[in-house]
C-alpha cells in the first residue's frame, strides 16, 4: 500500500528550533543535514525558519506568530512540503497541515520516505513497509478527531468511528502479516548464515554517507552501489575477502543517522543481525564532516540499541583527502583552539590513544593508507581466528604472519 509519495524536485521549507539542548550553531548543522535528507528525497529547500522555543507548542510545535510567517511564505512561493527537524505529535501534524494546507513531514516521516524510495529487494521493502505502518498507526487516531470536528461530531460519531476502527484494524492486520513474513525471511537468512562455516565475520558500520560501500568495493573488488546521497545502501551485502592467506567475511549494511527512527531500528533487526553477529566491527567515520564526533556518538547509540556496543572495534577514519582543519591566524589571540582546529596528526594521536591502537586514517576514494588498513584488519582477524580455531586445519599458525 504505502508507495513512496512522489515528491520529485518539490519546493520545501525547513523548520528547526533553538532550545536548551541545541544552540543556533547546532541547529544550523542539523538543518544542513535535514536539507541533505530533503535533497535525497527529491526536494529543493527554498527557505529555513528557526525559532527559539524552550518547550514546543503542543498544538503547532512552533509559536503562532512564526506559523503565520511560514504560512505567508508557503502561500506566496507555492511550497509543496514543510519539513520539521523533530518528531511531531499526530495532533501537531494535523493542526499544522490544516493551517498551512500543504504536506507536513517530520524528520521521521522524511527518513521513512527515503527508505521507501530506496528499498529495492523484497526484504528491504517489507522492513520499510512495517516501519511505515508502525508510524502511521497512532496517526490514524488523529485523523478521526479531525473528521469529528469538521463534521460537527453529533450523529457522525458512529460511522466515523467505525471507519477509523476499520482502518486501524486493517493496519494492525497488515503489521501482523508483515511481521510474520519477516520472521520467515529472517529464519531463512539465519540458516544461510549458519551455512557459511567457520569464517570470521567482520562488519562495516557507520553513519550514512561516510564511505562504507566505497571501502567495501576497494577491499573486496565487489560492486556495491555507492553515491553521494544518504542511505545509498539498505540491504546487507556480504563478500568473502582474502588478505594474505586469510579469508574472512566482510559485510556492508545500512548506514545510521542521528535520531534514526525507532520504528526503523525495530523493523531492520534482521538486516542488522549481520552486525549483531559479527566478530569485529569496522566503525567507518567521515572525518571531513564538521560533525563527525557527534556522528560517532549516534552510531554508538544505535549499536547499543541493538546490543552490539561491546564488540571489538577498529575505528576507520575515512576521507582524509577532504579533511581541512580550521586555521587560527597568527595574530588572532582571541579564538580558542577547539577540535575544529586539530590537525590530522593530532586526531590520529588522540584516537590511537583512546582506542589502544585500533584507529586508522584512510581515504577509500584515493586508496590512501589501504595497506595499513589491510594489515590492521588482517591482524585483528587472525587473532580472532587463532583464538577460535586453535587446531584449524586449513590455516597453520606459523603461516599466519604471511601477510
Ligand atoms: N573525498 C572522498 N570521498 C569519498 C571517500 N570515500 C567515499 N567517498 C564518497 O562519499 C560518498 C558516499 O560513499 P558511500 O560509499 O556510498 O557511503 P556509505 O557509507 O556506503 O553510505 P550509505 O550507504 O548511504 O550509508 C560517495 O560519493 C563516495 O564517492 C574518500 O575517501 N574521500
Ligand atoms: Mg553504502
Amino acid at each position: 500500500m504505502l508507495e513512496k509519495k512522489s515528491i520529485e524536485y518539490e519546493k520545501a521549507v525547513l523548520i528547526g528550533v533553538i532550545n536548551r539542548e541545541q544552540n543556533e550553531e547546532k541547529v544550523t548543522e542539523y538543518l544542513d543535514e535535514l536539507e541533505f535528507l530533503t535533497y535525497t528525497a527529491g526536494g529543493q529547500v527554498e527557505k529555513r525558519f528557526v525559532q527559539r522555543v524552550d518547550t514546543p507548542n503542543p498544538k503547532t510545535y512552533i509559536g503562532s506568530g512564526k506559523m503565520q510567517e511560514v504560512e505567508a511564505y508557503v502561500k506566496e512561493n507555492e511550497i509543496g512540503s514543510v519539513i520539521f527537524d523533530d518528531e511531531l505529535s499526530p495532533v501537531q501534524q494535523r493542526n499544522i497541515e490544516k493551517q498551512l494546507r500543504c504536506k507536513i513531514l517530520d524528520r521521521t516521516g522524511l527518513i521513512l520516505d527515503i527508505f521507501a524510495q530506496r528499498a529495492k529487494t523484497s526484504y528491504a521493502r517489507t522492513q520499510v513497509e512495517l516501519a511505515q505502518y508502525e508510524y502511521l498507526l497512532p496517526r490514524l487516531t488523529g485523523l478521526w478527531t479531525h473528521l469529528e470536528r469538521q463534521r460537527g461530531g453529533i450523529g457522525m460519531r458512529g460511522p466515523g468511528e467505525t471507519e477509523i476502527e476499520t482502518d486501524r484494524r486493517i493496519v494492525r492486520d497488515r503489521i501482523a502479516l508483515l511481521k510474520k513474513k519477516l520472521t520467515k525471511i529472517d529464519r531463512q537468512m539465519e540458516t544461510q548464515r549458519g551455512n557459511r562455516g567457520s569464517l570470521v565475520r567482520v562488519a562495516l558500520v557507520g553513519y550514512t554517507n561516510v564511505g562504507k560501500s566505497t571501502l567495501m568495493n576497494v577491499i573486496s573488488k565487489s560492486n556495491v552501489f555507492a553515491e553521494n546521497k544518504l542511505f545509498a545502501t539498505l540491504d546487507t551485502t556480504v563478500r568473502k575477502v582474502v588478505i594474505g592467506n586469510l579469508p574472512f567475511l566482510l559485510s556492508d549494511t545500512v548506514g545510521f543517522i542521528r535520531k534514526l527512527p525507532t520504528q526503523l531500528v525495530e523493523s531492520f533487526k534482521g538486516t542488522l543481525d549481520e552486525v549483531r553477529e559479527a566478530d569485529l566491527l569496522l566503525h567507518v567515520v567521515d572525518i571531513s564532516h564538521p560533525n563527525f564526533e557527534e556522528h560517532i556518538d549516534s552510531v554508538n547509540q544505535v549499536l547499543s540499541e541493538i546490543g552490539s556496543s561491546d564488540k571489538e572495534t577498529i575505528m576507520v577514519f575515512n576521507k582524509i583527502d577532504l579533511y581541512q582543519p580550521e586555521v587560527i591566524a597568527e595574530d588572532d589571540l582571541t579564538t580558542e583552539k577547539t577540535s575544529r582546529h586539530m590537525s590530522l596528526d593530532e586526531w590520529e594521536k588522540t584516537w590511537m590513544k583512546r582506542m589502544g591502537g585500533n584507529a586508522l586514517f584512510i581515504s577509500a576514494l584515493n586508496k590512501e593508507n589501504l595497506d595499513e588498513f589491510k594489515k590492521r584488519v588482517y591482524r585483528a582477524v587472525r587473532d580472532i581466528h587463532v583464538t577460535r580455531f586453535p587446531y584449524n586445519n586449513f590455516l597453520y599458525p606459523e603461516n599466519l604472519d604471511a601477510y
